[in-house]
């Protein structure tokens, strides 16, 4: 039983991630809930790709991603060039 439940949720899992992938699935301006021209980490736990590469995304570390970060992060994540490794950009 526990088997199948692990297969489940590997399951889940692995939808999940195919669905948004490292690139953004939402919009910046669905992202940005409070439409200050930010996205600040916790609006950025809407989007997983984002949340994940909020660090690389904020290009400034101002601990916002502006909407040029944000266009700039969309445009360098295209599913042919491999991402750039946080602990290389350092
Ligand atoms: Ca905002
Ligand atoms: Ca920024």
């Amino acid at each position: 039983m526990k088997h199948l439940i692990i297969a489940a949720a590997a399951l889940l899992a692995g939808s999940a991630l195919a669905a948004e992938s490292t690139t953004a699935s939402a919009s910046f301006e669905a992202l940005d809930k409070n439409a200050d021209g930010q996205i600040t980490a916790s609006e950025a736990a809407g989007d997983k790709g984002l949340a994940e590469n909020f660090s690389a995304v904020d290009a400034d570390s101002d601990g916002a991603v502006s909407k040029e970060e944000f266009a700039k992060w969309k445009a360098s994540a295209s599913p042919q060039s491999a991402p750039v490794e946080p602990d290389q950009a350092q």
